[in-house]
């Protein structure tokens, strides 16, 4: 959305608002540049003419939503900070970063979007240089997340256990004005984390300190190249690419790499399987190792890469995605050989937090923007905020969207409680729970709100100039890239049985404390839910033990819902709980506890799970026509 700063005069062009009013000041307006139209006295021969005779476009302008300080217009971050980390320092931080987003930085996210990045294969002299160049405002962004430490504030952990959830807050507020380079940051952020949990050394010792850097002279960013043709999710059996060792110690990487975003990072991570002397490697996970690779050389060009094409994506378009052919890449091991995998997810856990964070950053953005609008936008003889159905639907998003938040804000306080070694074995299980459960589902819900959020600006919101149908597109990304819905509902089966049900009795107990807090009577009824869902749950997980093999297979993406929806409510309840919290938190927690908490239970009851239901379903999926 591209905020556009104009010095307008009364003498001058006004903006159009469809108020002649005098504007002596300069006016901020987000979303879409613009419009100047010229004032009726300056019109020659005006006087006496037909509305449309002369332009023939009328004169009513609908006024556009106004993007204002997202820090300032966010109650649930504000009392979120001042319960749990009411440092001055932090707000003071965070509300001149919202009005930076506002002032300057949203233009540049807009930017990027109407200038996408382009590859340049060749010179004008023929030589090969695979140069993808970005816009300025794409480096500009890069500038501004070195130096408003993006990364850094995770590293620095001036806030102890905290600084997870402070540099998450700061996320959120950039992610939807930075043109996606939310998504180097996520990488650049896993990159850092990975080296760190192995032990910041040569040869990553230098790439560590750029990774977390305030400098942007320094600063570097991180790629992850995971996905390949054979696949994105079953990366143990996908993986083709190969190393071969150097006599150095050293290896060289070849294959090829289908999808690699923010390709124009300085460095990344990536796996491939190490040939031994015979040429011949390990299949499946176990032949899988983690290495790092410096993208380009010292004068700058990339080296044993082929940059093949540009990705043409629905929406993420701000960004650089890559098919590359390693061809020899030179690269370091960093991983034991055969624990790639195992070294990588160091880094899936922390993109899927970015992930996390960007999708209720999506959702709260365009409830802003909706709400905003709704102030401004008359039908039927009344604002849009005086229409009760209208009111209705903006406070449904806003409760999905306090939902998302508080439990994306939990995800980020277990991932700082462990960083500084303050989680105990319980919150280290429901850090490994909860990170793809919150993934998944915030990810859909990113969808949903923000199509409807769409909706509320009626067809504007289908107008790709305004800014908004990008949203939606971008938003879409979410419930794919850093594992799918169902892969990452797989994962939570697979870390329940790993950690033999640890991971669930974490679970049930940290939510029924969160409940046990909960004394206003006002919130009983949401209480109640919640804690019956809860012991639905438990039956139902109890029964599934003596089920056949299979049955929680089917049952993986209603488990991990339930698992969400149960989980937000007991945060809600909790939030509401506290001494500071306001009406509307504790209305939002009654409005969340109204739903189907628990639809795993729901849908068992309907036999949905039923091993007979297999066949029924392909048969209903590829059904033919019967007629000639
Ligand atoms: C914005 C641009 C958009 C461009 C378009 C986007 C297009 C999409 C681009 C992509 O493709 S993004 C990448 C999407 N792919 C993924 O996110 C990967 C999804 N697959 C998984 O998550 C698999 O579960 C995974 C590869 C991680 C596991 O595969 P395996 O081979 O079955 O591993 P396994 O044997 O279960 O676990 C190996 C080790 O890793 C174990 O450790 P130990 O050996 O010490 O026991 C596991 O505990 C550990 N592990 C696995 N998943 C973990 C984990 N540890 C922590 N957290 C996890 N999530």
């Amino acid at each position: 959305m591209m905020a556009v700063n104009r010095q307008v005069t009364r003498h001058s062009y006004r903006v159009c608002t469809g108020l002649y009013r005098p504007l002596s000041r300069s006016t901020s307006v987000s979303m879409v540049q613009n419009v100047l139209v010229r004032p009726p006295q300056d019109v020659p021969g005006a006087e006496g003419q037909a509305e449309f005779s002369r332009a023939m476009i009328g004169g009513f302008f609908q006024e556009r939503p106004m993007l204002k300080n997202p820090f300032l217009e966010d109650a649930l971050l504000q009392g979120y900070l001042r319960r749990h980390l009411p440092s001055e320092a932090v707000y003071s931080d965070l509300r001149v970063f919202g009005d930076r987003l506002v002032r300057e930085v949203d233009g540049w996210g807009r930017e990027c979007e109407i200038t996408p990045p382009r590859l340049v294969t060749y010179d004008p002299w023929g030589c090969r240089v695979d140069r993808i160049v970005t816009s300025p405002a794409w480096q500009r962004m890069k500038d501004l997340s070195a130096q408003e430490g993006l990364v850094a504030i995770g590293y620095e952990r001036s806030y102890g256990e905290w600084s997870r959830v402070y540099q998450m807050c700061k996320l959120y507020l950039y992610s939807p004005s930075s043109g996606l380079y939310t998504c180097p940051l996520a990488m650049t952020d896993g990159a850092a984390k990975v080296i760190q949990s192995l032990g910041v050394s040569w040869p990553v010792a230098d790439a560590f300190s750029r990774l977390t850097s305030r400098d942007p002279e320094h600063f570097w960013t991180s790629g992850q190249w995971m996905t390949e043709r054979r696949g994105g999710s079953d990366v143990g059996n996908g993986t083709e690419t190969v190393a071969l060792p150097q006599s150095d110690g050293t290896y060289r990487l070849s294959g090829f790499k289908w999808f690699t975003s923010a390709t124009d990072a300085d460095m990344t991570l990536t796996l491939a399987r190490v040939t031994d002397v015979d040429g011949q490697t390990t299949s499946g996970s176990r032949g899988l190792s983690m290495f790092y690779a410096a993208v380009r050389d010292e004068q700058g060009m990339v080296q044993g890469i082929e940059v093949q094409r540009l990705k043409d994506k629905l929406g993420t378009r701000q960004m650089p995605t890559a098919e590359l052919l390693l061809d020899g890449l030179p690269a370091h091991r960093l991983s034991e050989e055969g624990r790639g995998v195992a070294c990588i997810a160091n880094m899936l856990t922390v993109t899927r937090i970015h992930n996390s964070v960007s999708a209720v950053a999506g959702m709260r953005r365009v409830l802003q923007l909706a709400r905003d609008y709704a102030t401004r936008r008359s039908t039927f003889g009344k604002l849009l905020r005086d229409h009760p159905l209208h009111m209705q639907t903006l406070a449904r998003m806003e409760v999905e969207t306090r939902g998302a938040f508080l439990l994306v804000m939990d995800v980020c306080r277990l991932i700082g409680r462990e960083e500084t070694g303050h989680a105990s074995q319980l919150e280290t299980h429901l850090l490994r729970l909860l990170t793809p459960v919150a993934k998944l589902y915030t990810g859909k819900q990113a969808v949903a709100v923000i199509s409807e959020g769409l909706e509320s600006f009626g067809g504007q919101g289908y107008i790709e100039d305004t800014g908004l149908p990008a949203m939606l597109r971008d938003a879409q990304v979410l419930s794919i890239w850093e594992g799918t819905t169902n892969v990452l509902s797989l994962d939570v089966l697979r870390c329940v049985s790993r950690s033999s049900g640890l991971v669930l009795q974490a679970y049930f107990t940290h939510t029924q404390s969160l409940l046990a807090a909960a004394s206003l009577p006002s919130l009983s009824v949401a209480v109640r839910s919640v804690d019956s869902a809860l012991s639905g749950l438990r039956e139902f997980l109890q029964a599934a033990a003596l089920k056949p093999p299979g049955f929680m297979e089917l049952a993986a993406r209603d488990l991990a819902y339930s698992l969400a929806r149960i989980y937000m409510g007991a945060l809600l309840i909790d939030h509401a709980s506290w001494e500071g919290a306001s009406h509307s938190d504790a209305y939002a927690a009654l409005r969340w506890c109204e739903q189907d908490l628990c639809p795993v239970v729901s849908k068992a009851a309907m036999g949905c799970y039923n091993m007979k239901t297999l066949p029924l379903d392909a048969a209903l999926v590829y059904e033919e026509s019967t007629s000639d």
